[in-house]
């Protein structure tokens, strides 16, 4: 199995978290993109996902996967003997999705447009909208304050067992700070979490 993927981006990053937490890291090979340089925008690239983004997981048959999530939950059924990331029971797993879709949507995508229409790293292929990005800055900073209440009552984000909604919301606040929004002094729930979430082997991978 081979994993395309970039060394310095956050999608990437979840995915080797989560392999990690499960002990698989080993299972795939890595190809690095270099995707400042438009590599994900190849006909190579294209062929294994038209969407033209990291992480794609090619299996050994050709198949290609692409999505990080996807990506995440083709290991966690794939694997079931290692330590589950997605949740057991019905609720347990309807619970970790909401969260998950939850930091996705009003989390990690403004991070990632705040990143992209204030910085312009991508503007060789996009057009940056710099208020648009400061606007979204405004609701990743709002979503740190949330969290902070949130970890107030819990360990970890879905309660007393991390999870893979921990993996993502603790990439997208290390992400943020290329955007310079980081965990405020007052902010000490979230950022013991985040000190407890950065401890795991996982964290540095
Ligand atoms: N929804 C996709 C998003 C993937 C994504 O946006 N990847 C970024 C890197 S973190 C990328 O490949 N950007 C290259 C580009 O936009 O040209 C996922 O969850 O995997």
């Amino acid at each position: 199995m081979k994993i395309y993927e970039t060394a310095t981006a956050p999608n990437p990053r979840r995915v080797r978290m989560f392999l990690a937490e499960k002990g698989l890291l080993d299972q795939v090979e890595r190809v690095e993109i270099d995707i400042a340089k438009g590599e994900n925008l190849t006909p190579e690239f294209v062929a294994r996902n038209p969407m033209k983004k990291v992480p794609v997981l090619e299996l050994d048959d050709g198949t290609c996967i692409a999505e990080t999530m996807a990506i995440c939950r083709y290991f966690e059924v794939a694997y079931p003997t290692t330590p589950k990331l997605l949740g057991d029971s019905a609720a347990e797993q309807a619970l970790i999705e909401q969260w998950l879709r939850w930091i996705e949507f009003y989390f990690f995508m403004p991070t990632g447009m705040c990143f992209q229409h204030s910085t312009g790293y991508f503007k060789d292929r996009m057009t940056p909208y710099p208020e648009w990005g400061a606007e979204c800055g405004k609701q990743v900073s709002s979503y740190f304050s949330f969290l902070d209440q949130h970890l107030a009552t819990r360990p970890y984000i879905c309660g007393e067992q991390f999870t893979a909604a921990d993996i993502n919301a603790f990439t997208t606040v290390a992400f943020a700070r290329v955007v310079n929004i980081r965990i405020q002094p007052e902010q000490q729930h979230l950022q013991a979490w985040y000190d407890r979430i950065k401890a795991r082997p996982s964290a540095s991978v």
